[in-house]
């Protein structure tokens, strides 16, 4: 696996999906122009070379494929590591006691999970006092309230459970030492941050920019408040994340990391003013009120390179790592509803508007409850529309989807409207974070389910004329 967000682009440049620009350019609104024509176009990662006046070169669209994806986390298929999972919990969950070799392979596993604390870091090799200006961070859209880092892995740890935390929130630059700090409710390290207030003063934040792909994709991926993110990356690389301590405070950060901000939050200081900025909806989020990050430090690699991303219109970088926890967390997902079969978010949905589920019906009324089951669920509850199809249909085939949602509904007997909780970037409901949502039930209806008429079959063909046809499609002169 890659040792470090360098590594990885040396295999992108071997793989001709690395494109160097060696022109100078500005971090104020350039890059972004020229990265979402690249991206749109399906097209390599860039690394800016001379950005602004900064020493440091800038990365960007580095995930910006499915091929990238599954090159970043060294897999052909994502879901092979959905596979990795569910059997990692079938061991866990086997009653029975496992053959030696089994055993050996799964503690030998276990024990490479765990991150593995070292002395001496690559990611502290220049120690800095904090002065975000040197950074190429960049300016992304016209209307954004400022500039922002947006690949930060920002490093909390539970004042109670000792656990620590690595989501990514982005960092909007108030000054040189500075920044807001956007998690949004219910978010793990904004819980941390709820405890904190409780007993006041510091809490400490380490933000790693630029690790090896893994650990950076596991900062973005929805995970339970228990498992720390590191744990998860180890998993993901099959070796452990090496971590080094923080140098202003107590938090391990990865040793590779090209940089590592360093710093607080103070419970006890107001709010600010953060946004807008332009989301991965491709719409402006209005301005919010979040904490202030103070900077204590700055320590980076010698040689450091400076990962971002721009998020707009989709499809853009972010997409990719959303269909990788997709994909990835389905086996969890199919532990809790065993009923689904499959499962797909389109892109132009982003990821909490839309979500097609198929599922084995076996009750009438069981696509009413996987809607209510998925709306209960911490990563899922803010899904704007459910669509439910039958299991025999691919939530992947979105013309087939729509052949069903527009021919199998009676609109009052199978849409089911509620209202709750909606994500804090939901432009279109009346009040911020609080709307309603759809469901639509796209399945085969039952008598049971008070249609009594007959359902008619779909058209298909018998096989056997299906064989004649194709035996003989030569002989009819095509
Ligand atoms: C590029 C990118 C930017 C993101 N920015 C934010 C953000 O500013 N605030 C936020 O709460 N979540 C953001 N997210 C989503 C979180 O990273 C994601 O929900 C993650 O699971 C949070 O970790 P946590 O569960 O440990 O809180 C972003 C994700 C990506 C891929
Ligand atoms: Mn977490």
């Amino acid at each position: 696996m890659y040792k470090s967000l360098q590594d990885f682009m040396k295999v992108l440049e071997e793989e001709k999906q690395l494109k160097r620009i060696s022109v100078k350019v500005s971090s104020d609104l350039e890059i972004t122009e020229i990265t979402d024509r690249v991206s749109k176009a399906y097209g390599p990662a860039l690394l800016f070379e001379k950005v602004d006046n900064s020493p440091y070169p800038l990365l960007i669209n580095t995930f910006g494929t499915n091929e990238r994806l599954n090159l970043s986390l060294k897999v052909d298929d994502l879901d092979s590591i959905a596979k990795d999972i569910k059997s990692f919990i079938d061991i866990y969950n086997s009653q029975e006691i496992l053959n030696e070799i089994e055993n050996t392979k799964y503690t030998k596993r276990l024990n490479n999970i765990f991150p593995k604390k070292v002395d001496n870091a690559p990611c502290q090799e220049v120690i800095e006092s904090p002065d975000l200006s040197k950074l190429p961070i960049l300016k992304c859209w016209p209307e954004d309230g400022g500039r922002s880092i947006t690949l930060p892995l920002v490093i909390t740890k539970d004042p109670e459970t000792g656990v620590q935390n690595m989501g990514m929130y982005r960092l909007q630059v108030y000054d040189h030492k500075t920044t807001g700090m956007h998690w949004h409710l219910h978010k793990d390290g904004r819980e941390t941050y709820k405890k904190y207030r409780k007993m006041g003063g510091k809490m400490p934040v380490s933000v790693a920019i630029g690790t090896d792909p893994a650990t950076t994709y596991a900062a973005t991926a929805p995970l339970p408040k228990t498992i720390d993110e590191m744990v998860f990356s180890g998993f993901l690389r099959k070796r452990p994340l090496e971590i080094v301590k923080s140098k202003t405070n107590d938090l391990y950060v990865p040793a590779n990391a090209e940089f590592i901000i360093e710093g607080y939050v103070d419970v006890n200081e107001e709010l600010r003013e953060e946004g807008p900025f332009a989301n991965h909806t491709g719409y402006y989020s209005s301005k919010d009120a979040y904490p202030v990050f103070h900077i204590t430090c700055i320590t980076h690699k010698k040689n450091a390179v400076y990962p971002t991303t721009i998020v707009g219109k989709p499809p853009m970088e972010n997409c990719y790592l959303g269909k990788a926890s997709q994909r990835i967390f389905l086996p969890l997902l199919k532990l809790q509803l065993p009923e689904i079969v499959d499962i797909n978010s389109p892109i132009e949905g982003i990821f909490n508007n839309c979500v097609i589920v198929s599922i084995k019906k076996s009750y009438p009324g069981h696509a009413k409850k996987v809607m209510h089951a998925i709306w209960d669920m911490r990563q899922m509850m803010y899904t704007k529309m459910i669509i439910i199809v039958d299991e025999n249909i691919s939530p992947k085939d979105l013309s087939t989807v729509a052949w069903k949602v527009f021919n199998n509904i009676d609109a009052k007997r199978d849409v089911v409207i509620v209202e709750g909780p909606l994500d804090a970037l939901d432009h279109a409901s009346n009040m911020n974070r609080y709307g309603h949502k759809m469901g639509i039930d796209a399945t085969k209806k039952w008598p049971t389910e008070g249609h009594t008429r007959k359902w008619s079959n779909d058209v298909e063909m018998k096989d056997d004329i299906k064989t004649l046809v194709n035996e003989r499609w030569k002989a009819y002169g095509f």
